[in-house]
């Protein structure tokens, strides 16, 4: 009897060691600890045996130690289990998932944080600014007076108490000057508003970001190198772009910097009004009575201001061809920005 344990020991152990699946432990507990297993097979030669006391413990204690060991082997094998699972979730991204539940960032959303992180890189703080503002911040303190007829290129909507909803983020200029004084370096990102009627690039309400760099010396020349920079690295392509002069009664001088049509390649399209280019970003050097109103010290600094218009970026950049899509809610359309 007890050579047979001791082959049957072997037996077993060797069979262990190959056991690699939970079927393959489970056959090996029916092959040794079943009805008709080789536990049971040594209890009946029990019968046989003269000292049945002694051999009946040395049984036993075998049907222990192949207890313990099967039931060791599932449990390795079940953490093993559990580990490769827990590795492969490494590769699952949750955030997708939720996406596809949830839907995803509307494409404004997106172009603006690629602004603000371009612009962030080079030192420039992000603010936050009201949608309703007084005619002072939108349009007094930035030598606009009343009736002067810059006025009719942002009619608005006003509230009963006279404020009113802003036309451009130039609004937020004035309280960002005071906030901080100089020097100075900011962006506001914010939606604006404007009684026009709507087309292919027009709309009603819309994002703008506006800019803010003032300084000793600061010169045309930095406020082509802010926007060379952020144009390049937004559209991460080289892209046709021009400047000419404009006029805002809060620059001098004033530019207007169009970017080559990205829809029609410049040929003429009705996103760019068939001219092969789109208003972009308007800017100019900040005019000393802004200044002055903003609390700034103009014969020590000077400084740079422009207005971009990301609902516009955002159009060229996704190759959105109506600007009224984004305002839209169609979700045919913005859902094709999941995967950005
Ligand atoms: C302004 O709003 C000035 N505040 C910009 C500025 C800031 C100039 C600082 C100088 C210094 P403008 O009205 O051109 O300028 O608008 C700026 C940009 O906003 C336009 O080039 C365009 O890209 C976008 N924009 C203007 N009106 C609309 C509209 N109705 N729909 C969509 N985008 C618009």
């Amino acid at each position: 009897m007890k050579e047979k344990i001791e082959a049957l020991k072997l037996r077993f152990e060797e069979e262990l060691k190959t056991a690699a699946t939970e079927e393959a432990i489970e056959a090996l507990r029916i092959a040794f600890l079943g009805k008709k297993g080789a536990v049971a097979e040594l209890m009946t030669g029990l019968r046989d045996v003269a000292d049945k006391r002694e051999a009946g413990q040395l049984i036993n204690e075998f049907k222990t130690a192949v207890e313990t060991e099967l039931s060791a082997a599932a449990a390795a094998l079940k953490e093993a289990a559990l580990k490769a699972e827990i590795r492969s979730a490494k590769k699952l991204n949750p955030s997708l998932l939720a996406k596809r539940e949830f839907g995803s960032y509307h494409p404004i959303t997106l172009a603006t944080r690629e602004v603000e992180e371009v612009f962030a890189g080079m030192g420039f703080t992000v603010e936050d600014y009201a949608e309703v503002v007084d005619d002072y911040e939108c349009f007094e303190a930035l030598n606009i007076p009343k009736h002067h007829p810059a006025r009719d290129m942002q009619d608005t909507y006003y509230l009963e108490n006279g404020q009113l909803l802003k036309t451009q983020t130039s609004a937020a200029q004035n309280a960002i000057m005071k906030k901080y004084g100089a020097p100075l370096r900011a962006i506001f990102p914010g939606r604006c508003f404007r009684n026009e009627s709507t087309d292919a690039c027009h709309e009603n309400t819309f994002f703008q970001m506006e800019g803010m760099m003032i300084d000793e010396n600061i010169s045309i020349s930095n406020l082509i190198y802010f926007m060379k920079t952020m144009l390049s690295e937004v559209f991460k392509r080289d892209i046709k772009v021009r400047l000419r002069p404009g006029f805002f009664p809060f620059v001098e001088p004033g530019f207007e910097l169009d970017i080559n049509c990205l829809i029609c390649g410049g040929v003429g399209c009705p996103s760019c009004k068939n001219s092969g280019w789109l208003e972009l970003c308007p800017c100019g050097m900040i005019h000393p009575n802004v200044l002055k109103a903003g609390g700034i010290d103009t014969e020590k600094y000077t400084g740079f201001a422009f207005g971009l218009g990301l609902t516009r970026l955002a159009m060229m950049k996704y190759g959105v061809k109506d600007i009224r899509d984004f305002n839209s809610g169609n979700l045919k359309s913005l859902s094709q920005f999941e995967s950005l």
